[in-house]
């Protein structure tokens, strides 16, 4: 695999380059801006594609007059690479999954499963961890309890809807996973996941992975109380509504639409953790009652699998963009602001940058194949437009993106669902997670204002007039009176074709 270097001077020449593995890490965060400002597409398979003969021309040394900067300057052999990358007809490769060497001393990398997939021996173990950790005592920092109340109640570390989302979630579920390697016998069990586009496993549905009666009231020590949580057992939807739920949530459309994401975008903006954040929110909604309030999912014992799944799936995307190292990551940012990077989780001690590159490992990422059908492995990219000197077309078969946008979710009271009408009749719906009580969160605050994207085909849309309706579950009953508009910030609706370079 490759890596870019500080200069370009130590590549070596790859006989076989694909756009994954090698070409994508070419073309810098400042590249790719100051050429986006003259209309040529750097961030992207297609827009490096598109200008391949152009690039070339303009990288070739010792001559060069792009990059312009001399330590920005093509090595000869980085320059073969990518004629050599032409020659084989622009291959895109899947990139190779990082090899992190595990730190000194530690154990080796740890390696996830798919919860279906474990063997009956290795299934007790898992059994017999959940069990130790949950035995511990409420105020053992490395109990159930605290651990869980880490998420919501009583301490409400969790970041949603912005940058350090999957950072922040990506320690956390190391921290829960060495809880649970430290019970006795327990010490090379690692946290398997939940595949979401598979039924919720049977294995999921028996003590002690069903459910958790709350040993204490985690509302007790915040201020004010809140004490609508204790006594409290956790109550999760059936497997057969879990499936129902995550169709009419559009959970797996979400997750697939986040992964052909080429930038990593910032919350509210497209990019990978837009969609990716979509998905969670929607799988939270989807699982359970306990799952849909922020304030105590994470006592639901499926939540740890459900977020394994999230980071195999943010692994995945990083696999697919080339962004499993910190260097590899920042293209992906096509210079939008980096400071969060360096930005604390708290209650944790590591930064953002220092997740990116993992020395955990999952046995299956979902890679779809580039050969298979073609295109199948480009990644699109939104947050420009087509250029004007290209041709591109309006297919009829191309999705709408409807964007309901501006809503103030400071003013409702937890989690909230918006459905889309179409004449009236519902056609599609979204979940937002949040906690009861937004407006003492900070970073709830921060991103007060929020965005909500749907994709569908054009024919549920056209000629229909067109809605919004704003439900707050667990307040005036699941399907009773609406949450009003006009407190939630008025927010508009606006939809747009998705522009497609037009096909030779
Ligand atoms: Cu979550």
């Amino acid at each position: 695999m490759s890596t870019p270097p500080a200069s370009p001077n130590g590549d070596p020449i790859v006989a076989a380059p694909t756009y994954l593995a090698d070409i994508s890490t070419y073309f810098r965060p400042d590249d790719i801006a100051h050429m986006a400002a003259k209309g040529i597409e750097l961030g992207t398979y297609d827009g490096v594609k598109q200008n391949a003969f152009s690039i070339l021309a303009h990288t070739s040394p010792p001559n060069a007059d792009m990059p312009p900067d001399a330590a920005g300057k093509w090595s000869a052999n980085r320059w073969q690479t990518f004629k050599n990358w032409i020659l084989a007809g622009y291959p895109i490769g899947t990139a190779p999954t990082p090899v992190v060497p595990p730190p000194a001393g530690a154990a080796a990398t740890r390696l996830r499963k798919d919860v279906t997939t474990l063997t009956d021996a290795e299934f007790a173990l898992l059994t017999t961890a959940f069990n130790g950790v949950m035995a511990r005592d409420t105020t053992a920092p490395d109990g159930y309890f605290t651990l869980a109340g880490q998420h919501g109640l009583p301490k409400a570390w969790c970041l949603h809807h912005e940058d350090r989302f999957n950072p922040w979630h990506r320690v956390y579920l190391r921290e829960f996973e060495d809880a649970l390697r430290s019970v006795p016998g327990c010490q090379d069990v690692t946290l398997p996941y939940w595949d979401i586009s598979t039924p919720l496993p049977d294995r999921l549905q028996h003590p002690p992975f069903d459910q958790y009666v709350l040993p204490a009231d985690p509302g007790a020590t915040v201020h004010p109380p809140v004490t609508k949580f204790f006594p409290y057992t956790t109550k999760r939807y059936s497997a057969a509504e879990i499936t129902q739920n995550i169709q009419d949530y559009s959970v797996l459309e979400e997750i697939a639409t986040s992964m052909v994401q080429s930038l990593w975008g910032a919350y509210n903006t497209n990019g990978y953790q837009d969609f990716s954040i979509q998905a969670h929110d929607n799988g939270h909604g989807s699982t359970g009652e306990t799952m849909g309030i922020q304030e105590v999912s994470a006592f639901d014992p499926v939540f740890w699998f459900f977020h394994c799944n999230i980071d195999r799936l943010w692994l995945s995307w990083q696999t697919r963009a080339a962004a499993t190292t910190l260097d590899g990551f920042r293209t992906r940012l096509a210079g939008q602001d980096d400071t969060w990077l360096k930005a604390p989780l708290p209650p944790f001690t590591s930064t953002p940058d220092q997740t990116i590159a993992t020395d955990i490992s999952y046995d299956r990422l979902d890679l779809p194949s580039a050969m298979e059908g073609g295109m199948a492995g480009a990644m699109e990219n939104l947050t420009g437009s087509i250029d004007a000197a290209r041709t591109f077309s309006f297919r009829s078969s191309d999705p709408v993106s409807v964007r309901v946008k501006g809503i103030n979710r400071l003013n409702i009271p937890g989690s909230f669902i918006v459905t889309l009408l179409a004449d009236g009749e519902p056609i599609a719906k979204r979940f937002f997670f949040q906690p009861n009580d937004p407006q003492r969160c900070e970073t709830c605050r921060q991103h007060g204002i929020i965005n909500l994207d749907f994709r569908m085909p054009q024919d549920r849309l056209v000629d229909r007039t067109l809605s919004v309706r704003i439900d707050v579950p667990g307040h005036s009953g699941e399907i009773g009176t609406a949450f009003p508009l006009s407190q939630a910030g008025n927010p508009t609706v606006n939809a747009r074709l998705l522009v497609g370079e037009a096909q030779p």
